[in-house]
């Protein structure tokens, strides 16, 4: 069993905000463990598990999979993990995600990132990414967006509202935005 309960950090932000990114950096500079959501749920599509064809469908249509599903997968990984410190990046998706979350796992996080970008520049990131992702494409993008503004906004200003969140604009290189979450990490001695 552990002894502490983990450091968990949400990192959330619309498609191609650079969350994905910026975790990469965070791991190396500070040693948390990276679990991406998405990530988690495509390697439930690639390995044939029993809900993989309604994952793909949903990743597909932009559309949010069950609670409970993503929850399962994200636990699992916390819990056989040997680490301490966690991102959770691209999740909650929604205050339902959020809450099924709570009521699992019997915890908030420690702190939200959000990547405050705008449309036209997280489009034109995700379109010309090229790693053949299903949902790369302009219809598909334009739905993660109504998604986002819809179902993601909430959560994001409901950790607001905790004094939970730390807002960082998402234009520049990805040097320049590591600088502004680096003094975020140091700040908190993390
Ligand atoms: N890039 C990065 N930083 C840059 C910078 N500063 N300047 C210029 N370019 C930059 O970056 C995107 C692209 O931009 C890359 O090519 C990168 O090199 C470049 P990335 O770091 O990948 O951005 P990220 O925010 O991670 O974008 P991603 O597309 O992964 O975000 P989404 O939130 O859309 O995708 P995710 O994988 O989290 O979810 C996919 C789908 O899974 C969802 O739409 C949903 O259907 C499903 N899902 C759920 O149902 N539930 C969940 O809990 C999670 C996902
Ligand atoms: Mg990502």
């Amino acid at each position: 069993h552990r002894k502490k309960p983990p450091f968990i950090t949400f990192v959330l932000g619309g498609p191609g905000s650079g969350k994905g990114t910026q975790c990469l950096k965070i791991v190396e500079t500070f040693g948390f463990t990276h679990l991406s959501a998405g990530d988690l749920l495509r390697k439930e599509i690639s390995s044939n598990s029993e809900n993989g064809a309604m994952i793909l469908e949903t990743i597909r249509e932009g559309n949010i999979v069950p609670s409970e599903l993503t929850v399962k997968l994200i636990q699992r990984e916390v819990e056989s993990s040997e680490n301490d410190k966690f991102l959770i990046d691209g999740f909650p998706r929604t205050e339902e995600n959020r809450q099924t979350y709570e009521r699992v796992v019997g915890a908030e996080p420690n702190i939200v990132l959000f990547f405050d970008c705008p449309e036209e520049e997280m489009v034109k990131r995700v379109l010309s990414r090229n790693q053949g992702r299903i949902d790369d494409n302009i219809d598909t993008v334009k739905k993660r967006l109504e998604v986002f503004n819809a179902l993601n906004r909430p959560v994001i200003n409901y950790y607001s509202g905790k004094g939970k969140l730390y807002k960082i604009p998402a234009v520049g290189t990805e040097d320049e935005i590591f600088t502004r979450v680096r003094k975020i990490f140091t700040s908190l001695e993390v």
